[in-house]
């Protein structure tokens, strides 16, 4: 792959953003329709409204001074059925969207699928069944038909390790066992075609996984914590990057799906596809690090805690979530771990040997828009600057770093917590169910960023 120039970009997601949710021919995804446990939290209906608004916020985001825009483009917009019909209008509005990406001199760079599949497919079991492989195929295609050459940069599906071990409150439903790691095994198939397609369709495209790693630490040098930590980073981590880049399930993985009875429908045709089509890049999404102790028989998850990112993982006889208390916490009970993402980076590199795009990291917070319109947000300052402090130094150990696209360009709805769990470098003025007029306002952090990449691109030419 030819040597990339350094990318300081920022992030989003359709679905967190666009709202339009049922507008211009879009089908419901299962983000639409997914049962949330929290009612007063923001839905997707209206979102930061970024799909009638996304020429101010481009070229808001442009006057950041960021070089790359990471987007996605919902299923649901583009062949509403899932299968078949291409909806023109969602053509049309991307290759808009896209266009103005490049009008203002930033490179786009397009995740196909943002935990927003289609609720029609889901319907009919969704990643369990094999059929997804060739719709996911079909839809991918399309994109890369219509967007190949305007758009040089593309993520296959967005973390499908979280949205598989956090399913209900990702999907808002729970797999089996056997149906998480048959719809896993279905996901990494599908991931190949893409990449497959990609090369096929842009020859000088470069397309990536973006699971979400963090390197998940012993809470003990007791030696059943150690193996506790070597499954988890196995279940966590590797398995989808060994699949992704390696095209295969390595031999902890696969005593893992032993031990836990689990057996995978592979047909032989797929033994080629995998040992054939290999990403260009890896997209990695970075928030927290992980850590846990092999569990005592008759323990259980811990409760209360937030979510899949920090303590609530939990698996019998491998591994059970535990709280580091080495590290603190953001206001959402996110561990916060600046040296674990160094830590992360060079363990991905020493694995895979290929380039890095960091294609999320941020700091989810309550932020409080000032009688002057100010946002003073030194925290969320103080959390970048020690992750991309800590992305440098990988990069002086050999990590080839081809980007920092951190979470998020501007505020958008939390897939757990709403609007309240901010994570912009631009604050959208609504609140849980009063949108109030979504007036965007730039963040003290924005002016910080902005400062950062002009030094940074200054240093590097
Ligand atoms: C990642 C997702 C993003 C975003 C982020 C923050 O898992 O890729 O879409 O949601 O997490 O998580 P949350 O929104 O729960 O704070």
């Amino acid at each position: 792959m030819a040597k990339n120039k350094f990318l300081w970009g920022a992030s989003l997601s359709a679905h967190q953003t666009e709202g339009a949710w049922n507008e211009d021919g879009k089908s419901p995804s299962v983000q639409d329709v997914r049962p949330r446990a929290n009612k007063q939290i923001a839905d997707f209906t209206v979102a930061v409204d970024h799909y009638h608004r996304y020429r101010e916020d481009i070229k808001l985001l442009a006057e950041m001074g960021i070089k790359a825009l990471r987007i996605s483009i919902p299923w649901t917009r583009i062949i509403p059925d899932g299968v078949g019909e291409v909806n023109q209008a969602g053509i049309e509005h991307y290759q808009d969207v896209i266009q103005t990406i490049l009008d203002n001199h930033m490179i786009p760079v397009i995740t196909t699928y943002h935990f927003d599949l289609p609720e029609v497919l889901q319907k009919h079991g969704g990643w369990t069944k094999r059929a997804m492989i060739d719709a996911y195929e079909a839809y991918v295609r399309v994109l890369f038909t219509n967007f190949g050459e305007q758009v040089k940069h593309w993520l296959t599906i967005n973390e499908p390790n979280i949205m598989l071990l956090s399913d209900q409150k990702i999907l808002g439903f729970s797999y089996t066992h056997q149906e998480r790691y048959q719809a896993f095994y279905n996901l990494m198939i599908a991931e190949k075609q893409a990449i497959k397609a990609c090369h096929e369709l842009i020859p000088d495209g470069q397309i990536g996984p973006v699971p979400n790693i963090s390197y998940v630490y012993p809470a003990t040098s007791k030696p059943e914590d150690i193996r506790a930590a070597m499954y988890f980073n196995s279940v966590r981590n590797w398995a989808y990057l060994d699949f992704s880049v390696k095209g295969l399930i390595n031999p902890i993985f696969k005593s893992y799906l032993a031990a836990t009875g689990i057996n995978l429908t592979i047909l032989p045709e797929d033994r080629e596809l995998v040992s054939q089509n290999f990403p260009d890049f890896l997209g990695i999404n970075y928030y927290t690090s992980a850590t846990v102790e092999f569990p005592q028989v008759g323990q259980d998850r811990m409760n209360g805690v937030s979510d899949q990112q920090s303590e609530d993982v939990f698996e019998h006889g491998f591994y059970k979530g535990v709280t580091n208390k080495y590290l603190k916490k953001n206001d959402f009970n996110w561990t916060i771990d600046p040296l674990g993402l160094e830590t992360t980076l060079e363990m991905i590199n020493d694995r895979y040997h290929l380039p890095i795009m960091i294609t999320e990291n941020g700091l989810g917070a309550y932020d409080q828009l000032t009688e002057d319109q100010q946002i003073h947000d030194q925290y969320r300052i103080d959390y970048l600057n020690q992750h991309i402090q800590s992305m440098l130094k990988a990069k002086d150990n050999g990590v080839e770093m081809i980007g920092y696209l951190p979470w998020s360009a501007l505020d958008l709805i939390s897939v757990h917590e709403g609007i309240k769990k901010r994570y912009g470098f631009v604050y959208v003025d609504r609140d849980e169910q009063d949108l109030k007029d979504l007036k965007r306002y730039p963040k003290d952090s924005y002016y910080w960023y902005k400062n950062l990449i002009k030094k940074m691109e200054q240093k590097n030419e």
